[in-house]
């Protein structure tokens, strides 16, 4: 079975990253979706939130997992005996960061990073820029699943 690694913050998860998964999904025999902890960064969601989201919004996707890593991302890949990472690509600026990160991950270990271009329908999202949009009152609910809408627009009322 060849699996793939499509990771990432998704603080929240938005409908880029959604497309994107839902593509690899279509390529792939197995998706495990990574939810990657940073110590050093607080997200306006916790990581259980964060997974609790994004296992309803790909409930539907029959060969996607949801999973939770803190460090190497190429130590995860090789536990779970993944040679394979996925990147979803929005522009030369997302390309840059990415490659240097995917040579690293190359250097470390044999995996592979392969890039899939954004949809122009949703190559503009970013988990920041929304959340940025919705806490000054910008409509954001056809970015994000219903669930996320949601979630989000409590969470800042919660903070306000
Ligand atoms: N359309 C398509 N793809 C998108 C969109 C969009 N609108 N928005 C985001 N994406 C892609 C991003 O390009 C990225 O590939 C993925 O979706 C996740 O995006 P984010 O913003 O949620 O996550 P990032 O970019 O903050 O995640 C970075 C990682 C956590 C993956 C990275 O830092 C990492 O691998 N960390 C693990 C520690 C490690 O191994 N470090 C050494 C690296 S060499």
């Amino acid at each position: 079975m060849s699996g793939a690694l499509c990771p990432g913050s998704f603080d929240p998860i938005h409908n880029g990253h959604l497309d994107v998964i839902t593509r690899v999904a279509e390529q792939f025999d197995e998706v495990v979706v990574t939810v990657v902890v940073n110590p050093n960064k607080k997200g306006l969601f916790t990581i259980d939130e964060r997974i609790e989201m994004m296992t309803e919004a790909t409930a539907h996707l029959d060969k996607v997992r949801i999973a939770s890593w803190q460090g190497l991302l190429v130590d995860f890949a090789a536990q779970e005996g993944i040679g394979a990472i996925v990147k979803g690509l929005r522009s030369a600026a997302d390309f840059d960061y990415e490659l240097q990160m995917a040579q690293m991950n190359r250097k470390l270990t044999a995996v592979d990073t392969l890039f899939v271009a954004a949809d122009p329908t949703v190559g503009y999202l970013s988990s920041s820029l929304v959340k940025e949009v919705a806490k000054y009152g910008g409509d954001v609910s056809d970015m994000v699943p219903a669930s996320v809408h949601s979630r989000l627009l409590a969470r800042l009322a919660e903070l306000q």
